[in-house]
């Protein structure tokens, strides 16, 4: 009967929203407290680009397997049913994919116009991480690139359900290159951070173009023995990052629903905080540098408006400022971008 029906309905979001909490580090609390128009929405997309991601993770799974997978997820997010048993044991977020036909219950349970914008951005983040399995990041423009494909593209995603719910302007759904931008401080944040990890896994995101002015090989990156030029290494990635800060207060500015507001300046304030205490810091090539507890949960309280996250940038951008001496390679590149986000400010 009816009511059988609608449990069945909240049984499944219910064991969606189990899953979120079980696989982010980050976006559980946030996602939960969204506008009603936008939770359920962003918390699938969310699953299905974790998903996807488990898949691009899995070294066990061998190259032309792993491609094929990567590009047709875009349609298997359509089929009833759809499950993936065969993950490698190191995979923390398996269970997702095991039980993923919930996650599809629910996604063909969603508006048509939040369907497209979530199945055209997993084809397109898909096909770059194919398109990455056999190319390595050396370039530059690579880094950007392999960037834009898993970070700036879930900004390209989020800005236009935030449009489709009508909570936020047209505009913000159609201006992408300043939503590119939100998803590419959080990326290269992360990447700059994880160096230590990274390269222990046998992987490295640095983009060779950086890392390669510094060591010959990864492992020499991180070790003791070549210590200065790690660091040198290391505050070239920082200042890459920090490129981005000027178009991330411009992306944030446009935003006025409180919950959006919310959703999308708390990883960003986590960021800055991270990316700061990441400067000129040879813990990061030891092992995984974090934010303090405390300061985090302050990042959380203070970012509920524009007013108040300019005046968080404000103060990491002094701190850095103190961290960036005269001696320091990156100095002047660090100084203008600072200067120049202080004046926006
Ligand atoms: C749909 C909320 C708000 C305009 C899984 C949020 C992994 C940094 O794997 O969990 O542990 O190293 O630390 C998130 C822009 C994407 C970019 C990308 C989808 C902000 C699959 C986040 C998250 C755009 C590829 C998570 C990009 O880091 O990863 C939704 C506006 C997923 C955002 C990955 C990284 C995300 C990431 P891991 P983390
Ligand atoms: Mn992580
Ligand atoms: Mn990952
Ligand atoms: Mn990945
Ligand atoms: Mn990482
Ligand atoms: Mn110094």
């Amino acid at each position: 009967d009816e009511k059988t029906v609608k449990l069945q309905v909240s049984g499944d979001m219910k064991r969606c929203y189990d899953f979120l909490e079980m696989t982010s580090r980050s976006f559980a609390a946030v996602i939960q407290e969204l506008n009603p128009k936008l939770r359920d929405g962003i918390c699938l997309f969310y699953l299905i680009l974790r998903g996807l991601d488990t898949i691009e993770d899995d070294m066990t799974i061998p190259g032309a397997k792993k491609r094929h997978l990567l590009e047709k997820f875009h349609e298997v997010i359509y089929q009833k049913g759809w499950t993936f048993k065969e993950s490698g044991p190191d995979e923390k977020d398996a269970l997702l994919l095991v039980e993923f036909d919930v996650v599809v219950n629910e996604f063909l349970r969603l508006p048509t116009e939040y369907q497209d914008v979530i199945a055209d951005i997993t084809r397109r983040m898909g096909a770059g991480m194919a398109k990455y399995t056999h190319t390595r990041v050396e370039s530059l423009e690579s880094y950007n690139e392999y960037c834009h494909y898993v970070a700036g593209l879930v900004g390209h995603g989020l800005s236009r359900l935030f449009a489709v719910s009508t909570l936020e302007d047209a505009s913000v759904g159609e201006n992408l290159e300043l939503a590119n931008s939100m998803g590419l401080f959080l990326q290269k944040t992360n990447i700059t951070r994880d160096i230590n990890e990274d390269v222990l896994d046998g992987r490295c995101f640095w983009p060779k173009a950086i890392w390669g002015k510094y060591a010959t090989t990864e492992e020499e990156l991180i070790s003791k023995a070549n210590r200065e030029k790690g660091i040198e290494a290391l505050n070239e990635m920082c200042t890459n990052a920090l490129q981005h800060i000027p178009d991330v207060l411009a992306y944030l500015s446009q935003i006025k629903e409180p919950s959006v507001f919310r959703f999308c300046a708390i990883p960003q304030t986590m960021a800055i905080a991270t990316i700061v205490l990441c400067y000129d810091n040879a813990r990061v090539l030891d092992d995984n540098v974090k934010i303090r507890k405390g300061e985090a949960i302050k990042l959380i309280s203070q970012s509920d408006n524009i007013d108040s996250v300019k005046r968080l940038f404000y103060g990491y951008l002094n701190t850095l400022e103190k961290k960036n001496h005269p001696d320091n390679p990156m100095y002047a590149q660090v100084s203008k971008i600072i200067d120049k986000t202080k004046k926006d400010i």
